[in-house]
């Protein structure tokens, strides 16, 4: 297996000139650096991201080179607005839910563009055959379609270390449907919780029109998976820091520093979505309400500086101090102060020792993608005392029965549970906190590794089978079999080419009549009527005027209506080739397909001579699909008697008489044209596979799309077929046939 590409929009290291001036690496902390360092140093492959913006000189270069660290140089400007103004302004406002503090700038749209644009080149020029690319995060959403475009045989995972909101979230995000494309070029797209994958397959349907089922989709050109996978932290290394022997000792000076009060703690980005002044709110509350803890317990708030450029940073950094000092000054007891609030951050080991001396842990965010904080105080808590707190809205409260779970915005309720965490019993605590320890341990960072490479495994090999062509796609066809297709018919003596006109012949449009042949086909299928030799039969699901009519001046043999009518090639009237049909069903069936055009905005109904069509196309994906289910039952329960079926199109359910396919129909037709020695016939959807199912094994069969089928070949496109057609053509013509 080849190496494996980390990318991320900061590579996990800031530069410090030493005295000598000689450049040095600092490992920065985070989240998504938590999760990736083990990755990262146990591999062998190369993390790709950006320093900031500007160009990067070169001894940082060769300094990033000795840690396979690769710098993506982007312009300075871009940078910012890529980051603090797409990225922070627009994606992480709103992917939290939080839309006051969104603010959208075209321009900073374009600049999102060009750096995830920089970063495909970049990664492109360092891909070698056999490397799989990792993309982390919400700063290159469009990276992943950017970089199949480029690499069409390189398997590309994402994860979103941030929430997937609801659908209706991001219905209003300005560049929607650009985005969603971007994200839909991986081949796995991994997210914390089940709760955002829901999202996540509801958006893509919804947005752009993109349906996954459990196998995923290849609509979108390639496989694509959707995975859940929760980011667990490194629980040896935690428990390592937490046993080291100074450890107790700092933690002996921090319960002195605090007059050995009991402390709750609350460690946090210094970020809107991490719910901090609701937190203090919550604690005030309780000093508030219950006066007997004034004395007795202390907030500990460790404020990580973070995108201290943006202005909703800093106000909330001038709101939090604001509501520490008021606190502060109304509540403090015998010089002691309730909140001791800390901005700044802190060395693994200190973090380590506030995790040891809390007796709560207080995790607040109204909104959080996962929260590894919570995880990293329960993997310190080698002796299972402690209590967690932690907000519902936490990624991490899908998998923490044991914790106090609550919701942040009930600044009582909050209280009331840091009030329980407070007074809980140890047997308590400890009972809790030991199952909470071994679900941190059994789904640490490396198990979450394992998972995501393990699904990335299968995508790969999806990718691999895809594009060898042993999965539904091998069917399309090669030129060689285009060539060998195109000459047997050329030296065929009676020939016929049976065409579906919807979907094979012409794109489906959004309504049957803004469907009309295009003049490219007209010119073909003239050419091909030219020649005596060859017959050429439409044969459509559509009603006889207006194919009449799209044919008027081309002497096609024409079926309509999956093979009620049928006209021969240069008469102008039509036949019925079942005469003597049943069709007394139709009134009711058509009055309950009505009733489903009133339920369902966007469909309706057509009506043809002898079957009806109830189309959905326009119909809200999902919706359409579950309504084409209730009629399909209904129908077939009310009607199980009566002599129609009912047959499931494209976006389409035509209930027509019974025994009347394209296939049946065909045949009969074929009779007329005597000895034929080269059929070739060619349907995209499910009523063509009656069509397919009554050739002889000899025939040429050729399906158009995806979807499964009867047709042993397949083209992807109406256009496809029509240059097929046209080689007919030219190729019979060369030949004087
Ligand atoms: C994003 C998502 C998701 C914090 N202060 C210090 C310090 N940290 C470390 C913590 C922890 C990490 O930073 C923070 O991780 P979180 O998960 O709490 O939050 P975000 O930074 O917002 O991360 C989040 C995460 O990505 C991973 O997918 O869980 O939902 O928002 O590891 O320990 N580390 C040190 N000193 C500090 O002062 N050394």
């Amino acid at each position: 297996m080849g190496r494996l590409l980390l990318v991320s929009n900061r590579l996990p290291v800031s530069i410090k000139r030493q005295e000598s001036g000689q450049p040095a690496l600092v490992r920065s902390s985070g989240g998504l650096i938590a999760g990736l360092g083990p990755v990262h140093d146990g591999g062998d492959g190369e993390w790709i991201g950006s320093l900031g913006g500007g160009p990067v000189p070169g001894d940082v270069k060769n300094e990033l080179a000795k840690q396979r660290l690769v710098a993506v140089e982007v312009d300075a400007n871009d940078a910012r607005r890529h980051y603090e103004g797409y990225s922070n302004n627009v994606l992480w406002p709103l992917f939290h839910y939080l839309l006051n503090h969104v603010t959208f700038d075209a321009c900073d749209f374009e600049a999102y563009r060009r750096v995830n644009e920089r970063f495909a080149e970049v990664i492109a020029s360092r891909v070698k055959p056999g490397d799989r690319i990792w993309v982390h995060d919400y700063h290159l959403l469009l990276l992943p379609a950017m970089l199949r475009e480029r690499l069409p045989d390189v398997p590309i995972g994402f994860f979103l270390h941030i929430p997937f909101p609801s659908s209706e979230v991001v219905r209003m995000l300005p560049r929607r449907e650009e985005i969603l494309r971007g994200l839909a070029g991986a081949n796995l797209i991994g997210v914390h919780t089940y709760n955002f994958a829901r999202h996540l397959v509801s958006s893509f349907r919804r947005i752009i029109g993109l349906e996954f089922n459990d196998d995923g989709t290849r609509e979108s050109g390639q496989p694509s998976r959707i995975g859940v996978f929760p980011l667990g932290v490194d629980v040896a290394m935690h428990q390592g820091l937490a046993s080291a022997p100074e450890r107790a000792r700092r933690v002996d000076e921090l319960r002195k520093e605090f007059r050995h009060r009991k402390i709750v703690l609350g460690v946090d980005r210094l970020d809107y979505t991490k719910g901090i002044p609701l937190k203090i709110r919550a604690f005030r509350c309780l000093l508030e309400t219950r006066p007997e803890w004034r004395d007795k317990a202390v907030l500990v708030q460790l404020a990580v500086p973070s995108r201290d450029g943006i202005a909703a940073y800093k106000a909330l950094r001038e709101e939090v101090e604001g509501m520490v000092g008021a606190a502060n000054g109304a509540l403090e007891q015998n010089g002691l102060v309730p909140v001791h609030y800390l901005y700044r951050s802190v060395s693994p080991e200190e973090l380590s020792a506030m995790y040891l001396a809390a007796d709560v842990m207080l995790v607040t965010p109204v909104r959080d993608g996962m929260n590894l904080v919570i995880k990293e105080y329960v993997a310190s808590r080698l002796d299972d005392s402690g209590v967690a707190v932690l907000s519902e809205f936490a990624g991490a409260a899908s998998g923490f029965g044991e914790a106090l779970l609550h919701n942040p915005w009930d600044v009582e309720g909050t209280a009331a549970s840091i009030e329980r965490a407070l007074t809980m019993t140890s047997d308590e605590a400890a009972h809790r906190m030991k199952s909470l320890r071994h679900r941190v341990a059994t789904s640490d960072v490396h198990w979450w590794v394992g998972r995501f490479l393990a699904a990335f495994d299968t995508a790969t090999s999806e990718l691999n089978d895809f594009l060898a062509g042993t999965s539904e796609a091998k069917t399309y066809v090669s030129r060689e079999w285009v060539r060998g297709c195109v000459d047997r018919c050329a030296k065929a003596r009676r020939a016929v080419l049976a065409l579906d006109y919807d979907g094979t012949l012409v794109e489906l449009a959004r309504t049957p009549e803004e469907a009309r042949p295009t003049p490219r086909l007209l010119e073909v299928l003239n050419a091909l009527c030219i020649d005596p030799g060859l017959e050429v039969v439409v044969v459509s699901g559509r009603e006889h005027t207006s194919l009449g009519e799209f044919f008027a001046d081309v002497p096609v043999h024409l079926i309509a209506e999956h093979g009620l009518s049928y006209r021969a090639a240069g008469a102008s009237a039509w036949e019925h080739l079942f005469p003597d049909l049943d069709l007394g069903w139709r009134d009711a069936v058509r009055a309950i397909l009505d009733d489903f055009v009133l339920r369902s905005k966007g469909a309706f109904v057509e009506r043809k001579s002898a079957s009806l069509a109830w189309h959905y196309r326009n119909v809200e994906p999902g919706f359409g699909s579950w309504q084409a289910r209730e009629l399909v039952n209904h129908l077939n329960e009310a009607f199980a008697k009566s002599p129609l079926e009912v047959v499931r199109g494209h976006k389409v359910i035509e209930v027509r008489p019974l025994g009347v396919n394209k296939g049946r129909a065909l045949k009969t037709v074929m009779q007329r044209f005597g000895e034929l020695d080269f059929i070739f016939a060619a349907g995209d959807d499910r009523t063509d596979e009656d069509l397919f199912a009554t050739l002889p094994v000899s025939a040429y069969a050729v399906k158009i799309g995806r979807a499964v089928s009867l047709a042993p070949h397949r083209l992807a496109t109406p256009a496809q077929l029509i240059n097929v057609l046209k080689l007919i053509a030219r190729a019979r013509a060369a030949l004087g046939q």
